[in-house]
């Protein structure tokens, strides 16, 4: 029996240690951050690994619970852990697992191996970064049982701590993170574990996965999907209208690769497109995700071409028009992924594009085929789409003609700043001529442009490019950017490093925030994406005691400002309702001057994320936006305020 804490450490003991103290000292160098998705990416190492042994085919059932104390629970009813002791370390393989750093690589450089394909490659990872780590262990008749400590240290062996029937297998992992180390929070988002395990049930269909909440308010989910990703696109689809009543499935394999890709077309205009490999959300896309693409815009063109829907003098389909109102996953499963990109989430294996090309060509063709009242829809679909790509064409070259998409012919709509370094410069976009006019007095006309925004811009949720070319404001904003729209967008052109929505701080305000937002989000995504869209954060209070008034941002601000007063200091406290309340040089002192603004940066980190939050919020079908509202009472107090 070793006593705790042995102290004859050997060469395999010390680079065990160094290992998991690597890990303890740059976290973010293994789980990205140790922000809230940094600590939601510790359960997703461990529920990998029971996904991988559902992938080999020994694991039907995944629990995972949130006990009081933010403390994880994983449970699968896999083969177990192998349970033996290593001949040359004398360490068990449960402690190898746990306590020795796998090569592979997901966040920033070097050898680690963050997801999916490997058994208990993240564990050790997960072990560094908890207070505590316990493994149990069903298998061969006996309950296997080994706690860690401090970061990875083992308390004792492996032990057996009891007996179980025969035939019950499965492994048990039961954590708590360090709060040491994750240090802005270390309280677990129901709805993030919620989203992402749904997810992951949608791509292993009939893979049983169970989220429950044993804090506060006790909560629980069970996801198990027969359907797996026609359910997923079912479910995206749920408050849109088909055009194709039943989803499209096509699954094939070649050399160890699986392909499946499942699609729907509804009678909107936005591309849903979400790929996936190994359960990754490749959000960069990839050869599987070209592949399927090149292959859809193929048959569609030769299936018009061939019934002389399409004659041969008409303009081929574009991807564009074909994608218009799809709804479409791809999930590749594959033995050795290589992930590049910026954030290592597309696939780079080239030999994927031409098997998912040939595996979806052959199914999506003989789908065409065995229904042709489908094939027909779908080809009008894109046909209409193809009009009306060609119509925003002319339409912008007649207003070009016109001069009214050029900068030059501006007059009494955007106040240029007179740099014309693009690095330097930054826009505002601001509701009503009142902040306008005070906006464009209190900038600075170097650096600082203001365009003011007369009306409510179009919802475009629900609208084509051609018709959000018909809107006067969307035109004085494609003109300003500098970079064009549609098929022409290029992102090199942009003429400003800053966009910045300043919009009042009620529901009004909110609500034109959010148009904004649609038409960035729809037709200037790459702009989004590049991080140059904020939203200015105007003044909430106002706060007057003796000849002092300070402005201060929000609720928090003020509690602290009013703590810092002297007591007993007479003060009324305003709260702000408008831009317009302040004159030119208090809407530059407290939301237009680099110096002492406060600007909130808008990012786009999960695409199916805001693809639902727009289609609920702006779409048409007023139901969602009331439960979604509801749901998110939060959300909407925030944007109220
Ligand atoms: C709650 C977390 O980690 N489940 C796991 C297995 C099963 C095997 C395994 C894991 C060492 C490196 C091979 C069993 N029998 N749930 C889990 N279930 N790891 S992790 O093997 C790890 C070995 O790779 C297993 C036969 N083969 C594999």
């Amino acid at each position: 029996m070793r006593e705790i804490g042995h102290t004859d450490y050997n060469d395999g003991d010390i680079q065990v240690l160094e290992g998991l103290e690597a890990v303890r000292k740059r976290p973010g160098m293994y789980i990205g951050t140790t922000g809230e998705a940094g600590l939601h990416h510790l359960v997703w190492e461990i529920v990998d690994n029971s996904v991988d042994e559902a992938l080999a085919g020994y694991c039907d059932d995944i629990e995972v619970v949130i006990e009081k104390g933010n403390i994880i629970t994983v449970k699968d009813d896999g083969r177990g852990m192998p349970t033996g002791i290593n001949a040359k370390t004398g360490k068990s393989t449960i402690e190898t697992i746990f306590t020795v750093l796998h090569a592979g690589g997901k966040f920033g450089g070097g050898g680690y191996k963050v997801s999916g394909g490997l058994h208990g490659v993240g564990a050790s990872v997960v072990n560094a970064l908890s207070s505590w780590l316990e493994v149990t262990v069903y298998r061969d008749g006996h309950i296997y049982y080994q706690k860690f400590e401090n970061g990875g240290h083992p308390t004792d062996e492996l032990k057996i701590i009891g007996d179980c029937d025969i035939d019950r297998t499965g492994s048990t992992v039961r954590f708590k993170p360090n709060p040491e180390i994750f240090k802005e929070t270390t309280i677990f988002k129901y709805d993030i574990l919620a989203r992402r395990l749904q997810e992951i049930a949608f791509l292993n269909k009939g893979l049983r996965i169970v989220l429950i909440d044993d804090r506060e308010e006790s909560k629980k989910d069970d996801f198990l999907y027969q359907g797996g990703i026609i359910e997923f696109v079912q479910m995206l689809n749920q408050n849109k209208t088909p055009i194709n009543p039943d989803v499209i499935y096509v699954e094939g394999r070649e050399d160890n690769i699986s392909i499946e890709v499942a699609l729907q077309y509804n009678d909107g205009y936005n591309e849903a497109v979400y790929s996936y490999t190994n359960n990754i959300h490749t959000h960069e896309g990839g050869t599987h995700e070209d592949g399927v693409k090149r292959a859809l815009t193929r048959i569609i063109n030769n299936y018009a071409k061939n019934n002389k829907i399409l004659k041969d003098s008409d303009d081929p389909l574009t991807g564009d028009d074909v994608r218009e109102g799809l709804t479409m996953i791809i999930s590749c499963k594959h033995p050795d992924p290589q992930f590049e990109g910026q954030t290592k989430t597309k696939l780079g294996n080239i030999e994927v594009r031409k098997i998912a090309d040939d595996i979806f060509s052959n199914g999506f063709e003989r789908y065409l085929m065995e229904n042709p009242e489908v094939a027909k829809k779908i080809i009008e679909k894109s046909l209409t789409a193809s009009r009306a790509r060609i119509a925003a064409k002319k339409a912008r070259e007649l207003t070009r003609r016109k001069g009214d998409l050029d900068v030059t012919n501006f007059y009494g709509k955007l106040s240029d700043c007179k740099s014309k370094n693009p690095s330097e410069c930054e826009i505002f976009i601001v509701e009503g001529d009142s902040a306008g006019g005070s906006a464009i007095k209190g900038r600075n006309s170097m650096t600082q442009a203001v365009l003011p925004l007369r009306g409510k811009i179009l919802n475009v949720e629900k609208a084509r490019l051609d018709r959000a070319l018909g809107n006067e404001e969307i035109r004085s904003i494609i003109t300003a950017f500098g970079t064009g729209i549609g098929e022409e967008f290029d992102l090199s052109k942009l003429r400003y490093d800053k966009i910045i929505i300043m919009t009042d701080a009620d529901v009004d305000g909110a609500h034109i925030r959010v148009l904004l937002l649609t038409l960035f989000y729809r037709f200037f995504r790459p702009i989004v994406e590049a991080g140059h869209v904020y939203a200015a954060q105007p003044p909430l209070f106002c706060v007057k005691h003796g000849q002092t008034i300070k402005y201060v941002l929000d609720q928090a601000e003020l509690d602290e400002y009013l703590a810092s007063l002297k007591p007993g200091t007479k003060r009324d406290i305003l709260r702000m309702k408008g831009l317009g309340e302040m004159d030119a040089e208090e809407l530059n002192e407290t939301t237009m001057d680099i110096e002492k603004r406060v600007l909130r940066r808008i990012t786009v980190d999960d695409a199916r994320a805001a693809d639902e939050v727009f289609s609920k919020l702006m779409g048409d079908d007023v139901e969602p936006r009331k439960k979604f509202i509801e749901e998110n009472a939060t959300f909407v107090q925030n944007l109220d305020a």
